[in-house]
């Protein structure tokens, strides 16, 4: 069988002095799950992998380190080139253990990729994400005992009390703590010192590029982008028939068509009309998926549960594509998405002033971390894989750095992006104004309605759905509840209740 996902999509390992238990993780991510055993530099190093039936490549081991890997890396070619010849790594795993034994924690300033990874070794652990943390990972600690884990329930049970100031506290999770985005940190099992090493960080430059230099550019690096991205099956782009998943749907056709497409509506809202104009302008074979909204709504706590993230409007915007994700047929799918072209490019904003546009994007470039909005659980759940070509380093640093003015420019929003794809796309779509996922398919206002429908005064609609979804990550992330479990309603109700108590006057 092809394989068109990556070797392992998740892991949880344990180094430790004594052999000690490891928790079973309750993964939301499906998938496989293989164990391994290994004593090295006088620590245990215990591995469970996630993965979709080749974990070979997920793991290797040398004199000096082992890896541990999940997820991908889209510079293969150029980190080969770093190599002694006739080193030929078998995978990402083994790629990325010859290249530590020569840069050690540097290794990680050179991928681009969508991972996490953990090295072990002599007397250290190293973790490690990819340029954005767009593979969450998490770590609980004690003196001479690591655990680290791809989502952070699956340490739920095991929380540990080193202090980890170099990492970030996962709220509600005492003792867990997350590896920042763009970072490596390094423990050392005999201290307990956790050191952080920044590897990537967003440009606060900006470049002053003539304009059919910076169109070119953002051409090529999304081609390039779209095309590492490609497994050896047709890749299923998840379509609004805006202009960043049409963009990567016209990218991904060109480089390996036909390719499947799918779009979802609810029964309040879709954008299928818009979408259809790209899909029979490329040919696509696209399928349209109604999910009716209460079907919506009740997979509230599962999208809470794949994106352990306490952000209101981030889960409003990944529930529609968690209920999609869920919906698909079949298993294994890798799926191509335009998620998170608005942030650099600044598309969220509808603001054309350029200092106003720069200020917010500059802003969401320092605050995406932790929010986890890539994290490939969300369609983890459904067994497939996910990735996000807006979102490759490369693609990521220059956008980030063209100046605000490629980005609003002859009263368009996204000016660069749409120029670079005139030629591939309609007319329509080029020109089509910015509409989120959570406004096209009617998720903002059915969970609005669902809140108010309860009795929560409109002002108090934001606050609310906070509450929900802080309630829902409790049940799901906290207690370790299946999400199947927990009704979104039953959370909305305690909500409700607990408002009221506090809305009455103290006697
Ligand atoms: P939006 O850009 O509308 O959607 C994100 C992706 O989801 C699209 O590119 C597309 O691949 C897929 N998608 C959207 N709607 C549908 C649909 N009806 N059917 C199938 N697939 C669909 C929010 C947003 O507007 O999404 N995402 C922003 C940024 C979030 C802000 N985050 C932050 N500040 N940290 C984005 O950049 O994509
Ligand atoms: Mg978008």
């Amino acid at each position: 069988m092809a394989r068109t996902l990556p070797s392992a999509t998740g892991f949880l390992a344990a180094v430790q002095q004594d052999g000690g238990q490891v928790p079973q993780p309750a993964f939301a991510s499906l998938g496989s799950r293989t164990e391994e055993r290994e004593e090295r530099h006088g620590h245990t190093l215990h591995t469970r992998l996630l993965h979709a039936g080749a974990p070979e490549a997920a793991r290797a081991c040398g004199p000096g380190a082992a890896v541990v890997f999940a997820g991908e890396l889209y510079n293969q070619a150029e980190l080969r080139s770093l190599l002694p010849r006739g080193t030929d790594p078998a995978g990402d795993a083994q790629l990325v253990l010859a290249l530590f034994d020569t840069y050690d924690l540097h290794a990680f300033r050179l991928l681009n990729g969508r991972f996490a990874a953990l090295v072990h070794g002599e007397g250290r652990i190293v973790l490690a994400t990819d340029h954005v943390g767009s593979v969450p990972l998490y770590l609980t600690a004690a003196l001479g005992r690591v655990l680290a884990a791809t989502e952070a329930k699956a340490l739920r049970t095991a929380p540990m009390g080193l202090p980890l100031p170099a990492a970030r506290p996962i709220r509600r999770l005492p003792g867990v703590h997350q590896v920042p985005a763009g970072t490596v940190l390094e423990v050392v099992l005999g201290t307990g010192t956790c050191t952080a090493h920044r590897t990537w960080a967003p440009p606060h430059s900006r470049r002053i590029t003539a304009e059919d230099e910076a169109v070119a550019a953002v051409r090529r690096a999304l081609e390039h982008a779209v095309r590492v991205r490609l497994g050896p099956e047709a890749p299923l782009v998840v379509l609004s028939g805006g202009i960043d998943s049409a963009s990567v749907a016209a990218l991904a056709d060109r480089a390996a068509g036909p390719i499947d497409t799918i779009s979802m509506g609810t029964d309040d809202a879709d954008e299928f009309s818009q979408a259809r104009i790209v899909t029979e302008h490329l040919g696509t074979t696209h399928r349209e998926l109604i999910i009716p909204t209460a079907d919506l709504l009740r997979r509230l706590p599962h999208t809470v549960w794949a994106a352990e993230s306490l952000d209101p409007d981030i889960i409003e915007y990944l529930l529609p594509l968690t209920a999609l994700y869920l919906r698909l047929d079949g298993t294994g799918r890798r799926i191509l998405t335009g998620y998170g072209a608005d942030i650099p490019l600044g598309g969220m904003h509808r603001e054309d002033r350029l200092p106003a546009l720069d200020t917010a994007l500059a802003h969401d470039m320092e605050t995406f971390d932790g929010l986890n909005e890539m994290s490939p659980v969300l369609s983890g759940i459904g067994g497939h894989w996910s990735t996000h070509p807006y979102w490759d380093r490369d693609v990521l640093d220059l956008l980030v750095s063209l100046e605000a003015g490629m980005k609003h420019r002859y009263g368009q929003d996204k000016w660069v992006l749409r120029a670079a794809m005139g030629d591939v796309l309609p007319q329509e779509t080029v020109l089509r104004p910015k509409l989120g996922v959570h406004e096209g398919s009617g998720t903002t206002s059915s969970f609005s309605r669902l809140l108010t429908d309860a009795g929560v005064p409109d002002g108090r609609v934001h606050h609310a759905k906070r509450l929900v979804v802080q309630e829902l990550f409790d049940q799901v992330v906290v207690a370790g509840r299946h999400p199947d479990e927990v009704a979104t309603d039953d959370a909305v109700q305690l909500v409700v209740d607990r408002l009221e108590r506090h809305a009455q006057p103290i006697p």
